[in-house]
């Protein structure tokens, strides 16, 4: 079956770029626990390749005792496993970096490049445990198929993660998302799921898993890192930044919405928060006057470490313009910056400032 076929966008996404194809959450979505499919943001740095799950095979190499080749039916032999996890694309929220200062050539994401699934296939660690992982692996890097033209040299889309994430329970090798077969636009037949961590990370179509005792040199493992404010991203080397893992704690305001004109008086106001890595939020706060005083909001319990966490509260707005803020924080005590200056980076990765919202109330 072609599954680019019976895969339908929602019409709301916000779609940056039809090709290669980068499209945010609209806000309805981003309010519900897990996102529907037709609505998951989607991250590309290349046109969408379609494989042939039949001829695919998933090569395991590098520093094993026992390198490997599995078909889908090789991999659909192993246990069964799922997680519910949130994946965020590290230019979540650039556009309010871009605010502070333009950062050319690089998609405008506004809060909505995160979306939740409920991930099932196999754990990456009884994959890696097949093959025997040997001591002087240090880390596993991933390989897909599309190639970038952003990529200097041109080389397939890749990254890598640490041996002690990659064996952790969590970390899957998808087939489906949602209960449904893996859609093409999102990876099939089998991408990486590593929950906590930036999406750059997740594989897509993925190949090739390899131990290394290095982190991949693949264009994108460096890419997607924090360069100093005055680096120049066109000549920066790949050792001049902090290279991304984790997710850093951060929120978003869905409701009201941007700009919006409405009553003064008790209002609702709502959002999700999500910790990254393996944290939980353990609190937001939310002011109505420039972080004079603060409202706890009522926070959603974690089900599990790996998703956010909606919460809502309710403000007494006056009349007249106001700005909302809504700051997170985790469950080691870490809280948002207040402001996307202090974060801002040449690239526009991991902007996880407070969310500022400008809203107009009316008698
Ligand atoms: N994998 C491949 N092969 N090619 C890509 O361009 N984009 C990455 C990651 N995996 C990418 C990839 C990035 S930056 C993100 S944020 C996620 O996939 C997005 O996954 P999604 O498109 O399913 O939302
Ligand atoms: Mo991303």
């Amino acid at each position: 079956i072609d599954l680019m076929g019976i895969w339908n966008k929602c019409d709301e996404m916000l779609v940056h770029q039809g090709e290669p194809y980068n499209a945010e959450t609209p806000v309805d979505a981003l309010a519900a626990e897990i996102t529907p499919l037709d609505a998951f943001y989607g991250r590309n740095h290349a046109p969408i390749p379609h494989l042939d799950s039949a001829d695919w095979r998933l090569r395991v190499e590098g520093l094993v005792d026992r390198p490997l080749e599995l078909s889908m039916d090789d991999l659909r032999r192993l246990p069964e496993r799922t997680v519910v996890a949130t994946l965020q694309c590290a230019g979540n929220r650039r556009a309010d970096l871009i605010e502070v200062r333009d950062i050319p050539g690089q998609v405008p994401w506004g809060p909505g490049a995160i979306s939740t699934a409920r991930w099932s296939g196999v754990s990456l660690a009884d994959v890696l445990a097949k093959a025997g992982v040997r001591p002087e692996a240090a880390h596993i890097a991933f390989t897909g198929p599309d190639v970038s033209e952003l990529a200097d040299p041109a080389q397939p889309f890749g990254g890598s993660i640490p041996v002690a994430k990659a064996t952790s329970s969590e970390v899957l090798l998808a087939w489906a998302m949602n209960d449904q077969a893996l859609p093409t636009p999102h990876g099939a037949p089998l991408r990486v799921v590593v929950p906590g961590w930036i999406g750059a990370r997740s594989v897509k179509w993925l190949q090739r898993i390899s131990a290394q005792a290095e982190p991949t040199d693949n264009y994108f493992q460096t890419e997607y890192s924090i360069l100093p404010p005055e680096a120049d991203p066109e000549t920066a080397g790949p050792g001049a930044g902090i290279t991304l893992g984790p997710v850093a704690i951060h929120c978003a305001i869905l409701r009201p919405g941007k700009d919006a004109h409405l009553a003064s008086g008790p209002t609702e106001v709502s959002g999700f928060a999500f910790a990254g890595d393996d944290r939980t939020v353990a609190r937001v706060d939310v002011s109505a006057d420039h972080g004079g005083t603060w409202t706890h909001a009522d926070l959603d319990p974690p089900e599990n470490p790996w998703m956010w966490q909606h919460w809502h509260t309710t403000l007494n707005l006056p009349i007249g313009e106001a700005e909302l803020i809504a700051r997170a924080w985790d469950s080691t005590a870490a809280v948002q910056t207040e402001s996307p200056a202090t974060v801002w980076n040449p690239r526009g990765y991991a902007n996880n400032a407070a969310a500022h919202l400008h809203i107009t109330c009316h008698p």
